[in-house]
């Protein structure tokens, strides 16, 4: 099987996502999110830890009642505390995290590398008697010297964990290292392998790619990439990622949905859809040059390598600018239900462009000047 053919997404908007600057998602949110992450068809929804606050368990409990298809999973620190309250409260699966950078140890909780392992064996031992699903990740991997992280992930899943997790914590790694480091630790361990990947450099959905061609099963994203800082690989940008090898890769994902998702995560932390989201921007599928629409219009597929056909969405073309090319004009007249000749649509662009570069133009002021140029 290819490697994107079996690619999971572990979907943290309810946890990476909740840590975005301007995200506070209520019981009801969180609900609406689940139940739309579902709907859409992730294979796993992450959870806020249970011992975050009373809200976040009470939440949790409630989410995993409901028989959703997509797994329910908790972020916990691997505290035998924790992890109890996340089975208690119904836990499908309990992501477990240690920091095992050098700059994290000291910065965070001091211990050296025989101690994290000494502790996680005390978890995982308790979590194997328990129905669920066990990841231990290994927070801030890129920056962890690679004997030891194969050391710790050799250790832990001869403990019987179900998945290791790769996190680029503070995104720094770059494609090629991520590749090379999961396909490391694809040859040290059978289980499989999860990667969280942030875009303090811009190279999330790269990074998160990688992953996968270096062997990853589980790719952690959030709806629109929020999380902290300036987030992680998004959804959406995964989808675009994966549809553009191959749209029957995304079939079993409700693609339709990832538009009103977008909106509806953006909406409840108050940001627009960022312009440059891949397929949700308003912008994702916008021509606007003379030649790209030219050649669009002729055949959509010369600047456009996703069909927004396939996302429910529609791809538009402006007129309304003095880049503006004739074709574009003959096919905005066409819309209106008029006809331009040749000459006609040549003569209308001609003075959009001299408009144009005088003022902005707005649409309607362009459609009525199409009316006078009509035969
Ligand atoms: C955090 C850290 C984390 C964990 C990722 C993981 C990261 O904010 O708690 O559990 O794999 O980026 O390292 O999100
Ligand atoms: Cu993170």
């Amino acid at each position: 099987m290819s490697p994107f053919e079996r690619v999971a997404f572990v979907d943290t908007t309810l946890r990476e996502g909740e840590q975005f600057a301007t995200a506070r998602f209520n019981s009801a949110q969180r609900l609406a999110i689940a139940e739309a992450l579902d709907a859409f068809g992730v294979e796993y929804i992450e959870l806020t830890s249970p011992a975050a606050s009373p809200q976040s368990a009470r939440d949790l409990e409630r989410i995993a009642k409901l028989g959703l298809r997509s797994r329910i999973v908790t972020h916990v620190r691997c505290h035998l505390d924790d992890v109890r309250l996340a089975v208690e409260c119904g836990a499908q699966g309990v992501n477990m995290l240690y920091a095992t950078s050098e700059q994290l140890r000291h910065a965070s909780h001091g211990r050296n590398l025989d101690q994290i392992i000494e502790e996680a064996a005390i978890v995982i031992d308790y979590l194997k008697g328990q129905a669920v699903e066990i990841r231990f990740s290994a927070e801030d991997t890129f920056r962890t010297d690679l004997s030891e992280l194969i050391r710790i992930y050799s250790s832990v899943a001869a403990l019987g964990v179900h998945r290791v997790g790769l996190a680029d914590t503070v995104g720094i790694a770059t494609p090629r290292q991520v590749y090379a480091t999961v396909a490391e630790v694809r040859a040290a361990v059978s289980c499989d392998i999860e990667f969280h990947g942030h875009n303090d450099a811009g190279c999330a959905v790269a990074n998160a790619f990688c992953a996968l061609e270096g062997g990853a099963t589980h790719i952690d994203v959030t709806v629109l990439g929020i999380g902290e800082r300036n987030g992680i690989a998004s959804l959406g940008g995964m989808i675009a990622r994966l549809a553009t090898l191959d749209q029957a890769l995304v079939a079993r994902y409700d693609v339709g949905m990832l538009t009103e998702l977008d909106a509806m995560v953006a909406a409840m932390v108050g940001i627009p859809i960022p312009f440059d989201a891949p397929i949700s921007s308003p912008y994702a599928f916008h021509h606007k040059a003379g030649m790209h629409t030219k050649a669009v219009l002729t055949d959509p597929r010369s600047y456009e390598a996703l069909d927004p056909a396939a996302f429910g969405l529609a791809r538009t073309v402006a007129v309304a600018h003095r880049l503006v090319g004739w074709h574009a004009i003959a096919e905005r007249a066409r819309e209106l239900g008029i006809y331009l000749s040749e000459p006609a649509a040549r003569q209308a662009a001609a003075r959009i462009k001299a408009l144009g570069d005088e003022h902005e133009l707005d649409s309607t002021t362009v459609d009525e000047l199409l009316y006078e140029y009509a035969e």
